[in-house]
């Protein structure tokens, strides 16, 4: 037993074996207070003391010392496991953005060109902006709630942005040339639907007589161009409530040229766009008076896909790595 080893220890191993041979049974504090028996009795006192003294010193010793190997062990550990971020690592990889933001991005930058402002509104919104105003009266079928996300007290998530038309001519006088870009929600989910989507719609309005069909059919026309390349663009009469006349609009099939394939069911066209004259009940909604205008509503990740040949709508949604990484 001597100080000397402990202090000069460099081991938590060779330490513990110290502290055996002092503090173990067979150690030799254990055959100091064996001894006790021989000792005289008026040295018994003296003894014991000493004894008693020498073991708490060595206690100290022999703790001190293992908090500081210990410590040591722990300072070794982090420096083999030290990680140096800022070394350059040749299989990291940049982000990119998703193909329907891509895309959505790329509509955005036709209209702006065009002098259209960017409006947003509320994903939660009321019976009213959502249907009511867009003569879409109590009862009519599209407010089915197979289609709508209902919440209590008639919110509901906005089943398209058209609402954010109607705010934004509730809060300005005409006129007005906005898209609306943003995500909508439908109770739908199959091989061509998502619960959740993105639509950009636009809407013009002027004064009466000002804004056309014709004005309409130039500026979709204009901007399909601008989206596809040199692609024919048909508009077939339709219907939808808050327009009339109303019509969809097709593209020449960008895969087949319009000789006809899979893509476009053998019809040689694309159905892109939704659009028509704004209906008058939807100006009465909004008291707007003495006016004409034209509105139009597309998908956004219809729009994607086509442009960037993908097959499998849901696709968009899973973030799978195999499809993002072929768009850095
Ligand atoms: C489609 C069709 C469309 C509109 C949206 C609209 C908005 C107001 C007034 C009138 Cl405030 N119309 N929006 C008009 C026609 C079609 O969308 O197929 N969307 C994916």
């Amino acid at each position: 037993m001597d100080e000397k080893s402990i202090k000069s220890c460099n081991s938590l191993s060779e330490l513990e074996k110290l502290r055996v041979s002092i503090f173990g049974k067979k150690g030799y504090f254990v055959g100091q207070f064996a001894k006790m028996k021989t000792v005289a009795d008026k040295e018994k006192k003296n003894f014991a003391q000493k004894l008693n003294k020498d073991k708490e010193y060595f206690l100290n010793l022999l703790n001190s010392k293992k908090m500081q190997l210990e410590s040591q062990a722990i300072a070794i550990e982090m420096k083999k496991d030290r990680v140096d971020v800022t070394l350059f690592n040749s299989t990291s990889e940049a982000g990119a953005l998703h193909p329907v933001m891509d895309t959505m991005d790329k509509i955005i930058e036709y209209f702006v060109s065009m002098n259209f402002s960017i409006e947003e509104g509320p994903l939660v919104e009321d019976d009213f902006h959502n249907f009511e105003a867009l003569n879409l009266p109590k009862h009519h079928p599209a407010r089915d709630m197979q289609d709508t996300f209902y919440f209590e007290d008639n919110m509901l998530l906005r089943t398209h942005t058209s609402p954010v038309q109607i705010r934004t001519m509730l809060k300005t006088d005409p006129p007005i040339r906005m898209i609306c870009p943003g995500a909508v929600f439908r109770r739908d989910y199959d091989l061509t639907h998502t619960p959740m989507f993105h639509q950009v719609e636009g809407l013009v309005v002027g004064k009466s007589g000002e804004i056309s069909f014709a004005n309409l059919k130039y500026i979709l026309k204009d901007f399909l161009k601008y989206m596809f390349g040199e692609v024919e663009v048909r508009f077939r009469p339709s219907f939808f409530p808050f327009t009339e006349p109303s019509t969809e609009v097709d593209i020449s099939c960008i895969f087949c040229k319009g000789k006809g394939c899979r893509v476009c069911s053998h019809t040689g066209w694309l159905e892109v766009l939704g659009s028509g004259c704004v209906h008058e009940n939807v100006f009465k909604a909004v008291n707007y008076k003495d006016v004409s205008g034209y509105a139009f509503g597309l998908g956004v990740e219809r729009f994607a896909m086509l442009l960037h040949k993908i097959p499998d709508l849901r696709s968009l949604f899973e973030g799978d790595l195999r499809l993002l990484e072929q768009f850095r």
